[in-house]
């Protein structure tokens, strides 16, 4: 079976963009050991701080920053990190030719109910400074740390998938990930429909309608909480996924952030042929103002996103 390595060869000719995939992919190695056994270390508890965004760090934010930092650290191909959990961009090395923009720990608070939470990452040419659109990423992909260590990446081509065995190698297990076009499943926190607006309330409805409803079909609903395990089941069978912006989220400008949450993800899922969208443009197109900046998330099967569109549209 392909291997990481083997595979980013036939991706890049650029040593040193693989050289930047492979420290993040080697950082997700060390989080998956330190979360494997973060219950017996007493580790699934809170560290006492707030990040910029406010919220309570869990000590795994905080020790999984420590750890993409020391693997980044070591790349003098890096040259700056933005991070979720520090309030600056970081910088590592003045020739660096990559920025690096990650969330090392999404979905820490399932944390202490062991679901699958992840890495995610964006990689973006130095050059263009760190707020570049989503569509100048040249590589981006999560770790997904669930009943097998998971690597989704894409360079610029096909959305591939690697598990991590037991040797610690990452070996290919999915060539080309597809999102079919089609799908009965969406993902939204229906707790929050009294916040939702028009089209995010007419989308929802008329899926819940079910066979006889305008969508002619029947639909499930999953929400683990966790973007990672939700985006990884909607890249393997389909569905769509929402956090759109809500009466609650609008003076944020959303929930989900742009730089190292919406842009990698929707880049992956585009690449496996799914679409996403703020509601009204392209997540990939949204000019960014701000390394936390938080963004609308609609994405998944194309077929689902294109009706919430047209709700946006008639909206
Ligand atoms: P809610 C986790 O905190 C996160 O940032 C994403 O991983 C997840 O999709 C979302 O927030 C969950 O939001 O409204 O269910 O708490």
């Amino acid at each position: 079976m392909t291997d990481l390595v083997e595979w980013l060869a036939t991706q890049t000719d650029d040593r040193e963009l693989a050289g930047a995939i492979l420290s993040m992919a080697a950082a997700g190695v060390e989080i998956g050991a330190v979360l494997r056994e973060a219950p017996i270390a007493g580790q699934t508890g809170l560290a006492g701080s707030d990040n910029v965004q406010g919220e309570a760090q869990k000590a795994l934010d905080v020790i999984s920053n420590d750890i993409v930092l020391n693997h980044l650290r070591k790349n003098p191909a890096i040259s700056i990190l933005v991070s979720e959990e520090l309030d600056e961009a970081v910088d590592l090395s003045i020739q660096g030719r990559f920025n690096i923009a990650t969330d090392p720990l999404d979905g820490s608070s399932n944390l202490d109910v062991n679901v699958t939470v992840g890495t995610i990452f964006s990689v973006l040419d130095a050059a263009g400074g760190l707020l570049q659109k989503g569509t100048a990423q040249l590589a981006a992909g999560y770790v997904a740390y669930g009943p097998a260590t998971s690597l989704v990446l894409r360079v610029m081509g096909d959305t591939s998938v690697f598990t991590l065995d037991a040797g610690g190698r990452w070996v290919q297990t999915v060539v080309a990930a597809k999102v079919p076009e089609a799908s009965g499943e969406f993902a939204i926190n229906t707790a929050r429909e009294r916040f939702w607006d028009a089209a995010t309330t007419g989308y929802v409805k008329e899926s819940v309608a079910g066979e006889t409803g305008p969508a002619g079909k029947r639909y499930n609903m999953r929400w683990v909480g966790s973007m990672v395990a939700d985006i990884h089941r909607i890249l393997m069978r389909g569905g769509i996924f929402l956090y759109p912006l809500d009466s609650e989220t609008v003076s944020k400008g959303g929930r989900l952030r742009l730089l190292y949450e919406a842009n990698p993800m929707a880049w992956l899922v585009e690449g496996a042929g799914g679409k996403s969208t703020t509601g009204r443009k392209g997540i990939l197109d949204v000019e960014p103002t701000g390394i936390h900046q938080r963004v609308p998330v609609i994405l998944g099967s194309a077929e689902e996103v294109r009706r919430v569109e047209a709700w946006y549209a008639r909206a």
